[in-house]
């Protein structure tokens, strides 16, 4: 009676002891496994996000309507690119201030920048029909008036940071 009694405790222990050694091989074997990629990943996730935090060059829209350019005053950085999109019902000639010079973005005026085929002068050089638009790549930071060479008290504003 008592021999069985004590067999069965250390029957029990044993199986404890096992049970606990099992579970320690098991932490053991399976925890850094488990953590080391996860660290592995992060050191060869990070420069992946580093490059998608670098500032990427957008394109942003100034619609032109009889009533004037909207948004009338436009925040982009250097690198971004804006549409100028006629809709009015008359032509647009979007051209850098001040009229008729066309100076203040290059320091050129249109007599000599004209035709922009490098398209940096900030100056569209041409009457664009309705319906057509104009694209304009701003790298220098700046305030930049505009108007419409065609009908100059239609002016608005880019300000690249
Ligand atoms: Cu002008």
């Amino acid at each position: 009676m008592n021999q069985k009694y004590i067999l069965a405790i250390i029957i029990i222990l044993l199986a404890a002891i096992g049970g606990f050694i099992w579970f320690q091989m098991d932490n053991t074997a399976t925890a850094p496994t488990d953590n080391q990629p996860t660290t592995q990943n992060q050191q060869q996730e990070n420069p992946i996000i580093d490059i998608q935090l670098e500032p990427v060059a957008k394109t942003f829209e100034v619609i032109y309507t009889d009533a004037g350019y909207s948004p009338s005053t436009l925040t982009i950085k250097a690198g971004d690119t804006v549409m100028f999109k006629n809709q009015s019902s008359g032509n647009m000639w979007i051209a850098s201030g001040m009229h008729p010079t066309h100076m203040v973005y290059n320091g050129t005026d249109l007599q000599s920048h004209c035709p922009d085929a490098e398209n940096d002068d900030f100056d569209q050089c041409a009457n664009g029909a309705p319906q057509t638009s104009w694209n304009f790549t701003f790298t220098k930071a700046g305030t930049w008036g505009y108007h419409n060479h065609t009908n100059s008290p239609k002016f608005g504003k880019i300000i690249v940071e």
